[in-house]
């Protein structure tokens, strides 16, 4: 494990026999995650814009303490601030990382708390990641978000997705409430948030001839997007045909959010894994 610096951010680096991995402390971002023997498992964009002020296109985003537009800025502030490292170490099924956020002056501006977040990534055959959010206030508060993971897939119109639910919010068309059937393949933009998921949501990636298994917890939602064409166009940040091989699935805490007590916490968690079919 070592700590580089790359346009003024410090990319934590590990490199194990089980596992390669990159991690950066500006968003405690996971960037890049790949087991050995394996192709890539997550998606970071070429384009991907490398700046403290800005969050990074691709990998782990963290959002939090909102999901999506429910406030400025989109998705929260934890993707754009600075995270400290707290621990790094090895265990017998590889690497385990730890990194923390509190609030500052600056965060209680935009969203007036205090709190304690870490995040711990479990690095080997598998990915863990489990964000742990604590009230540290002396007042009750809400807080909603995604891990919202990039996936690496070698073309989105030979992937299908099973295990998100039937009922979802389709955000195309406005937030409207829909009804699907449990097998998605993406031909167009699809931006939805499915309130009903199993426990599992399984990207079959059969080129690769193999399925990625996203389990999550503490969420309730699971949420599908892919881009397509015409908003690639528009975004500055990846290339105009990079939504043909990354699909997003993202643990979610949608809606309402979870509510905390002082002292209180709440873990969640998204686990990913690999199955060869
Ligand atoms: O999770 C889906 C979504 O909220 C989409 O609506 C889309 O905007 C995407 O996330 C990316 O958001 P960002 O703020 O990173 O451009």
């Amino acid at each position: 494990v070592t700590v580089c610096e790359y346009n003024g951010i410090s990319i934590v680096r590990i490199i194990h026999e089980k596992v390669e991995a990159g991690i950066s402390l500006h968003g405690g971002h996971l960037i890049w995650f790949k087991p050995a023997q394996q192709d890539d498992v997550i998606w970071l964009s070429k384009e991907a814009i490398i700046d403290p002020a800005k969050a990074i296109r691709g990998g782990i985003p963290v959002c939090w303490p909102w999901f999506g537009k429910a406030g400025n800025p989109s998705h929260g502030f934890a993707r754009n601030s600075q995270w400290q490292l707290k621990e790094h170490r090895e265990n017998e099924n590889g690497v385990i990382v730890a990194l923390g956020l509190q609030d500052t002056a600056q965060t209680r501006e935009i969203w007036p708390y205090r709190f304690d977040l870490t995040i711990t990534f479990e690095l080997g055959d598998e990915l863990k990641v489990s964000l742990t959010s604590t009230n540290t206030d002396d007042k009750a508060w809400s807080y909603g978000g995604a891990l919202h993971t990039y996936f690496d897939i070698a073309s989105i119109r030979e992937t299908h997705l099973t295990g998100m639910g039937a009922s979802y919010l389709d955000g195309v068309q406005g937030g409207i409430a829909c009804e699907g059937g449990d097998s998605l393949t993406i031909d167009q933009e699809v931006d939805r948030v499915y309130n009903a998921p199993e426990a599992v949501v399984t990207i079959h990636d059969a080129p690769r001839q193999r399925q990625i298994r996203v389990e999550n917890h503490g969420h309730n939602a699971a949420v599908i997007w892919n881009p397509w064409q015409a908003l690639c166009e528009g975004m500055a940040d990846m290339a105009n045909d990079s939504f043909e091989t990354m699909v997003c699935v993202e643990s979610t805490i949608h809606g309402e959010g979870v509510t905390l007590e002082p002292g209180q916490s709440h873990t969640l968690a998204t686990i990913i894994s690999l199955a060869a079919v």
